[in-house]
């Protein structure tokens, strides 16, 4: 077993009951990658990279974890296939993607693994959940925090708290 890493992950859903589908994954990571220490508020944000398609719900997680890289990669997924969702289709609608931010200061660069996420400082969709919960976490390779990251951001496209159904 490692030593225990904070990781940061991304939740995001734009497909069926989408808080339940957060809500499970939430629960799912809790029982097999680690306790959650910290979570931000859920985000109504609109879809990013194909905007003919319904808003995301997104939340980002802070884990405890003493699973490795590869190995978290691997309940991230799970997660996604409890969801149902069975395709990886680029910028296509899916009932729950979970994606690794952070992993400690790792940088990591595996062939289906790149940690810190390569577009994390160019979406607000990513930058305005994890500022509300690592604000002052510096990014391991650009040096910036995340709160200077999305103040720096220009990504236009709307994040809002979310409200409910
Ligand atoms: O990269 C994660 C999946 N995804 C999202 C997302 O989670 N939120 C928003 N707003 N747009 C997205 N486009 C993709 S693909």
């Amino acid at each position: 077993m490692s030593e225990a890493v904070t990781a940061y992950v991304l939740l995001g859903s734009n497909l069926g009951n989408r808080a339940a589908l957060l809500h499970e994954a939430r629960s799912y990571l809790a029982a097999a990658a680690g306790d959650i220490v910290a979570e931000s508020g859920i985000y109504e944000t609109a879809a990013w990279g194909r905007e003919d398609q319904p808003a995301f719900l997104n939340q980002a997680l802070a884990l405890r974890t003493t699973l490795a890289p590869a190995e978290l990669l691997a309940a991230c997924l799970a997660a996604e296939q409890r969801a149902g969702r069975l395709r990886r289709e680029r910028w296509g609608s899916r009932t729950l993607d979970v994606d690794i931010l952070l992993f400690g200061e790792e940088i990591i660069a595996l062939p289906d693994l790149t940690v810190p996420h390569p577009r994390l400082a160019e979406r607000r969709f990513v930058l305005v959940p994890l500022a509300e919960i690592a604000g002052t976490l510096r990014h391991p390779q650009l040096g910036d925090t995340m709160e200077a990251l999305l103040a720096r951001c220009s990504d236009p496209l709307p994040v809002r708290p979310w409200a409910g159904e």
